[in-house]
Parts: structure tokens; C-alpha cells; sequence
């Protein structure tokens, strides 16, 4: 799929997709991510993309115009790539927009991304905010990744494409380790460990060094779900609702107090 991303920094994005397991996915176009820079949509010698909000205060406001211009551009560019395609697609392309004030971030989401041909066009704020009527004539969606202020929407972006990168066939080495991570059925990870066997005098759980693979799967699962219950019970009431849970997994849980 295609990710368009309207940024005044294109250049914070290159390093990163070349970087780690999702480079594959972006390399190959798998994910094929396409930079904006805004700076070059601004009218004026100077290059200016923002300006100072009406009714005053502090800051600036990023201008409707150069936001429009790139996204007509974005738009124009998504249309002759989808024509030029075996499959052109009819579903109207999502405009995301991050900011603390959208929609928590999801696997789910992520997962949704990951299987759309049409990707999405990320919009990326800078100083105080976009110009609203940019957002309500043009954003479908807005999505927030908690509950703090940063100073752009670009590691959000950045964000986001790791998370679907990671999910495409071919770029975890192991196939199952994305079905066996935090998520994949609304739990937390289990814990990991690797080598020495000691350190600062401390072993690793003797059941992973016992060789028995269903007892370390089932000591596996029962830390998953003891360290969901403890530190995120509200994933774990989501998990039984959705019938994520085996009826060993119940049983368990149940002669725990859980
Ligand atoms: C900032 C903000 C603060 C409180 C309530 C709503 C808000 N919206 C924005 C906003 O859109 N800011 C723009 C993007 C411009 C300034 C930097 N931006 C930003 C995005 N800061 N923090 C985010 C963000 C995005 C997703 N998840 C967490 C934070």
C-alpha cells in the first residue's frame, strides 16, 4: 500500500526507513512511502507556510493554502499511479491527521492499514496547529498516540509506518513471532531471556531450560496473562469479550483469583 506523508521535514523520515526489519518493507514499496515536503507548496520567495492566528496569542497557525496545494498534488499523484495499476481501487484515500485530540492508536488500526491497498495520506502539524478549516474540509480521521504534546506530528507518522511495515509478509524473519506478540491476541508479551544462563547471580525460570516445549507454552501463557490481569486489566475484560481467551486460559485465570 501507499503511505503519502505532508511534512515541513521530509528528511527526519529517510533515515528511519532505511533502517532495522521494516527497511525490506520499504525498499520493495511493499510499503511505499512518498514524502511531501510543504515548503515547496508555499507561494511566496520566501517559502513561508505559516502565520500568526487571528485573535492573537502565541505561535503560529501552519496556512490553508500550501496544505491544500500539496494535498491536490498528493491527490493528482495517487490518481495516474492508480490508473496506471493492474487494480484501481475506488475506496477514497484516508486523510489522518495526529494529534492528541484523535482516536487511540490501535492494533487493530494498524492491522486495518496493513491490509488496505489504498494506505492512507499522513498530514504531519508543526507550531501550534493547522489552520481549521484545512481540517474540516479535508481530514477523515484523526488519531492520537496518548496523552502528551509533542512538537509535530512526524514521529507519529514515523510511528504508524513502523507498525505496519512490521506487520507485511516477509519482513520479521519468523512468521508466527508477529501472531505471538503483544496483541496479536489482545494480551501482554510473555517475558524473554537469553544468554548468560546467570547473571549478577540471578538464573533464568528453570522451565526454559528444561527442553519440555508444552510446559514452557503453558508457563508462557500464564505469565501472559498474570501480567495482562496485574497491569492491564482493562485489556484483559476486552480479551474475554471478544472470546480471545481458550477454556484453558479461563480455567487458569480462575484458579488464580484472576
Ligand atoms: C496539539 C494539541 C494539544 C491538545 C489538544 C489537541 C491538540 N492538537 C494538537 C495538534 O494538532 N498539534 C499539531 C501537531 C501541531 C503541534 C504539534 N503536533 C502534535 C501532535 N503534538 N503532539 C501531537 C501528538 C500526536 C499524536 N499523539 C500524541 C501527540
Amino acid at each position: 500500500m501507499r503511505f503519502d506523508v505532508l511534512t515541513l521535514f521530509p528528511e527526519l523520515f529517510e533515515p528511519s526507513l532505511r533502517l532495522g526489519v521494516t527497511r525490506r518493507a520499504f525498499e520493495s514499496r511493499q510499503v511505499d512511502v512518498q514524502l511531501w515536503g510543504l515548503r515547496d507548496f508555499a507561494d511566496n520567495a520566501y517559502r513561508r507556510v505559516d502565520d500568526r492566528p487571528f485573535g492573537g496569542g502565541p505561535g503560529m497557525v501552519m496556512l490553508i493554502d500550501p496544505l491544500e496545494r500539496a494535498l491536490a498534488a498528493v491527490h493528482a499523484a495517487r490518481a495516474a499511479a492508480d490508473i496506471a495499476s493492474a487494480s484501481p481501487k475506488t475506496t477514497p484515500s484516508p486523510v489522518i491527521l495526529f494529534s492528541p485530540a484523535g482516536r487511540p492508536l490501535t492494533q487493530a488500526r494498524v492491522q486495518a492499514f496493513s491490509r488496505s491497498p489504498e494506505g492512507a495520506i499522513l498530514i504531519c502539524g508543526r507550531y501550534e496547529g493547522l489552520d481549521q478549516r484545512f481540517v474540516d474540509r479535508h481530514v477523515t480521521e484523526e488519531i492520537s498516540l496518548g496523552d502528551f504534546v509533542l512538537s509535530g506530528g512526524e514521529l507519529p507518522a514515523l510511528t504508524l509506518l513502523d507498525a505496519v511495515a512490521r506487520l507485511m509478509p516477509g519482513v520479521l524473519n519468523d512468521e508466527k513471532s508477529h501472531q505471538q506478540d503483544s496483541f496479536s491476541d489482545g494480551l501482554l508479551d510473555c517475558p524473554h531471556y537469553s544468554r548468560p544462563e546467570v547473571h549478577a547471580g540471578e538464573g533464568v525460570p528453570s522451565v526454559l531450560m528444561s527442553g519440555h516445549h508444552a510446559e514452557i507454552a503453558r508457563w508462557r501463557r500464564e505469565q501472559q496473562l498474570t501480567a495482562t490481569a496485574r497491569r492491564r486489566p482493562d485489556l484483559l475484560e476486552k480479551a474475554r469479550r471478544e472470546g480471545l481467551l481458550s477454556r484453558q486460559d479461563l480455567k487458569l485465570l480462575s484458579k488464580l483469583g484472576l
